[in-house]
C-alpha cells in the first residue's frame, strides 16, 4: 500500500521511461521473448501490487468454478483471430460454448461448403470461396438506450477488410461487407444513437477504421507520400457501405459517443510514414474526431467525390479541409507517441486514448469536442483533460461504472486501476490527487482488456477479462505454439484479485462481456426461414432437368427420407437438405465420401450444397452428428451411374 502512495510521479520524473525511442523499444521486445516471469522491475513507478492475501485468491477462483449443472451469468464474444471466427464464452467459468463461423470454413457446420454458406462469404465467378483467411480483432454489439439490446454484434477481418454481421437470435453470420478502398481494416464500433433524430436511440451504423494507407485509387505507385486511409460507415442494417471519409494519417480503434454525435479513432501514424521508424518520428500523434451529422449533410448535400470504381461517397476529413470549426467534419486532437485504444467512459462524457509509446492515457472532454465544432472552444487540444501517467506500454482501457479505468500495460505486464476523475484533478494541478488506486501483474503482456458490460451505459464492475498475448509457463507446453492466456479478474473490490487463466488458440483480440438475459437465443428454427425448405418428407425426390439435377430431401432421426438416389456422372446436383426434427439439440449431419461435403441441420433448419457428379461409384452419405440409437445407421446411398 504504502509504496503506492508515491504515485504518481510528475511526467518530468521519468527518465527513459517517458518516452521509448526506437532503440528501447527493440530492446524492450526482445525482452519479451527472453524473459520468462515477470519481474516487478524497479524502473516501475509503482512497484508491483502486494500480492492479495491466499484467502482472498482462494475464493475468488472458486468463484469461477460452477457446480455441474449450473449456468454462466455472462456471455462473453470473443474475436476468434486468425480462425476468422467469433467464439461465445461463458463467463465466470470461461468455458467456450460455441464458435461462430465467419470468414474463414468451418468443417462442423459446413461453412463455406453449403450454398447459403458461400452465398454470404462470397465466390469467385467459378464458385469458389474468394478468400479463405482472416485475422479476425474487434467484436462489438448493436445497442439501444445504451445497453446492449441482442439483434447483432459485428466483427471484422484485417486481412481482406470485411466487416461481419452476427445474429444474436440465431448465434449465426448472416451478413459480411467487404469495404471497398481500405486495406488494414481494424477498429469497430457501433452507433449508439442517432445524431439528429432523439428517437433513434439504437444502433443503425458500425464505424470502421481503416490502418493502412493505400494509393487512391490503388494504381500501385511506391511513392508513400500519396497513400491515404479512409473511415468508413457502413449501415447496420442494410450492411451497406454508406460512406467514407478520406483523412490524413491513419485509423486504428474506433468509438462512438453516447449521443451519437461524435466517432473516433486513435492514429498512431499521423507521420504518414511507410517504415517503422517513421511512424514512430513524431512525439505527438492524434485522436481524431467524426462529426456524424455534419459528415451525413454533406453526403446528402452531394458534397462527396467516388474512387475508382466504387460508387461510395467519400467526404474530405483531411485537415486541409477541416480548419473552420463551424464548417469541419474533423477534429484532430493531439495525443502523445502512437497511442493504441480509444476506449468511451459509460457515464458518456470521456473518450480514453492509451499512450503506448507513452506511458500515458489521454483523456477527452466530448462535450468539449462539441464545443469546438461549434465555434466556442478556441483550440481542439483543449479538450483535453488528462494526460496522466500509468506504466509502460497502455493499449486499451476498461470500465467499472463507478469512475474506475483500468488500463493494459503490455510492457509492464500490468493491469493498472486508475480513477478518471481524480486523474483529471491531478492533470489540472492537484498534485495531491491519488488517481492510480491499484496495480495487478498479469501473465503476460496483455492486450485487450474488458470488463462485465464495461462500454454501456450499465457497467457493472463485477469481473474483468485480460488478453495475455504470452502464456509462457502457464499452461503445459504443447509444442512451439503458446496459446493466449486469457485472464479473469475480480474487480468488484477495491484491489484487483486474480481468478483464472484460460488458455485460447491464436488470437482473439477484443472482446465483450455482458448480462445472459440481454440476448434470447432461439434454439429451433421455423421453416419459412428457408425459401428452400423441404417441408413434407412427401416433396423428396430426384428432379431433374437436363444436366442439372435437384435432390430433395428431409432429415428425421434415425433416417434420411430417400433411402438411395441416383445420378449419372456429369451431373450437376444441387442437395438440398431440411431438418423436420424439431425437438432441441436434434442436429443431424450430412457428408458425401469423397465429394468434400459435410454439413448439419439444426432442428428444422435447411441446407444446400451444389457439386458435379464427376465420380462414378456407390457413395454412402451418412450422418456425421451423434443423434440417435441408430445414428450410425442413418445413411443414405448416392449412386452415380458411369
Ligand atoms: S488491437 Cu489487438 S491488442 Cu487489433 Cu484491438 Cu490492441
Ligand atoms: Cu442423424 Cu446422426
Ligand atoms: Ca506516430
Amino acid at each position: 500500500m504504502s509504496d503506492k502512495k508515491d504515485l504518481p510521479l510528475a511526467p518530468a520524473g521519468l527518465g527513459r521511461r517517458s518516452f521509448i525511442n526506437t532503440a528501447a523499444l527493440v530492446g524492450l521486445t526482445a525482452g519479451v521473448a527472453a524473459c520468462t516471469e515477470k519481474t516487478g522491475s524497479a524502473a516501475t513507478p509503482a512497484a508491483p501490487a502486494p500480492a492479495a492475501p491466499a484467502s482472498a485468491h482462494a475464493s475468488a477462483g472458486a468463484a469461477t468454478h460452477l457446480k455441474p449443472g449450473e449456468l454462466d451469468t455472462y456471455y462473453g464474444l470473443w474475436s476468434g483471430g486468425h480462425t476468422g471466427d467469433m467464439r461465445v464464452l461463458g463467463l465466470p467459468s470461461g468455458r467456450e460454448i460455441t464458435r461462430i463461423p465467419c470468414f474463414v470454413p468451418d468443417a462442423l457446420v459446413g461453412w463455406g461448403i453449403t450454398n447459403e454458406s458461400k452465398a454470404i462469404m462470397g465466390t469467385k465467378p467459378d464458385g469458389s470461396l474468394k478468400y479463405t483467411v482472416a485475422d479476425t480483432h474487434h467484436t462489438h454489439a448493436s445497442y439501444k438506450d445504451g445497453n446492449y439490446d441482442g439483434r447483432y454484434a459485428w466483427i471484422n477481418d484485417k486481412i481482406n477488410s470485411r466487416l461481419a454481421r452476427i445474429r444474436l437470435d440465431y448465434f449465426v453470420c448472416d451478413k459480411i461487407t467487404e469495404l471497398p478502398n481500405v486495406q488494414g481494416f481494424h477498429g469497430i464500433f457501433p452507433d449508439k444513437a442517432d445524431p439528429v433524430d432523439p428517437a433513434i436511440n439504437y444502433t443503425t451504423r458500425v464505424f470502421c477504421g481503416a490502418e493502412f494507407s493505400i494509393p487512391l485509387p490503388n494504381t500501385g505507385t511506391e511513392d508513400s507520400g500519396k497513400y491515404r486511409s479512409m473511415f468508413t460507415c457502413v449501415d447496420a442494417e442494410s450492411m451497406e457501405v454508406r460512406w467514407q471519409v478520406l483523412i490524413d494519417g491513419n485509423c486504428d480503434l474506433t468509438a462512438t459517443s453516447y449521443d451519437g454525435k461524435l466517432a473516433a479513432t486513435n492514429q498512431y501514424n499521423t507521420e504518414m510514414g511507410a517504415k517503422y521508424e517513421d511512424m514512430m518520428s513524431s512525439e505527438r500523434d492524434a485522436c481524431l474526431f467524426f462529426n456524424i451529422a455534419r459528415i451525413e449533410e454533406a453526403v446528402k448535400a452531394g458534397k462527396f467525390k467516388t474512387i475508382g470504381t466504387s460508387k461510395v461517397p467519400v467526404v474530405d476529413g483531411t485537415l486541409e479541409a477541416n480548419k473552420d470549426p463551424k464548417t469541419a467534419l474533423t477534429a484532430y486532437v493531439s495525443v502523445p507517441k502512437n497511442p493504441h485504444g480509444v476506449n468511451a467512459s459509460p457515464d458518456g462524457k470521456y473518450f480514453i486514448c492509451a499512450g503506448k509509446l507513452s506511458p500515458t492515457a489521454t483523456v477527452i472532454e466530448l462535450s468539449k469536442v462539441l464545443e469546438w465544432f461549434d465555434g466556442k472552444l478556441e483550440k481542439i487540444d483543449a479538450a483535453i483533460v488528462a494526460e496522466v501517467e500509468l506504466g509502460l506500454g497502455p493499449l486499451h482501457t476498461a470500465f467499472d461504472g463507478r469512475g474506475n479505468a483500468y488500463t493494459t500495460l503490455f510492457l509492464d505486464s500490468q493491469v493498472v486501476k486508475w480513477n478518471v476523475d481524480k486523474a483529471i484533478a491531478f492533470h489540472k494541478g492537484d498534485k495531491a490527487a491519488k488517481y492510480v488506486v491499484d496495480r495487478i501483474d498479469v501473465h503476460y503482456q496483455p492486450g485487450h482488456i474488458n470488463a462485465t458490460q464495461s462500454e454501456t451505459k450499465a457497467a457493472d464492475g463485477k469481473y474483468l477479462a485480460v488478453g495475455c498475448k504470452f502464456s509462457k509457463d502457464r499452461f503445459l507446453p504443447a509444442g512451439p505454439l503458446h496459446p493466449e492466456n486469457e485472464q479473469l479478474i475480480d474487480i468488484s473490490g477495491e484491489k484487483m484479485v486474480l481468478m483464472a487463466d484460460h488458455p485460447v488458440r491464436g488470437e482473439p483480440h477484443d472482446f465483450i462481456i455482458f448480462k445472459r438475459d440481454l440476448v434470447k437465443p432461439k434454439q429451433v428454427y421455423t421453416l419459412d426461414e428457408f425459401p428452400l425448405a423441404v417441408k413434407d418428407p412427401k416433396e423428396s425426390g430426384v428432379f431433374r432437368s437436363g444436366k442439372k439435377v435437384t435432390v430433395k430431401m428431409t432429415s428425421q432421426a434415425p433416417a434420411f427420407s430417400l433411402r438411395e438416389f441416383k445420378l449419372k456422372k456429369g451431373d450437376e446436383v444441387t442437395l438440398i437438405l431440411t431438418n423436420l426434427d424439431k425437438i432441441e439439440d436434434l442436429t443431424h449431419g450430412f457428408a458425401i465420401p469423397n465429394y468434400n461435403v459435410n454439413f448439419i441441420v439444426n432442428p428444422l433448419e435447411t441446407k444446400s450444397v451444389t457439386f458435379v457428379a464427376d465420380k462414378p461409384g456407390v457413395f454412402w452419405c451418412y450422418c456425421t452428428h451423434f443423434c440417435h440409437a441408430l445414428h450410425l445407421e442413418m445413411r443414405t446411398r448416392m449412386i452415380v451411374e458411369a
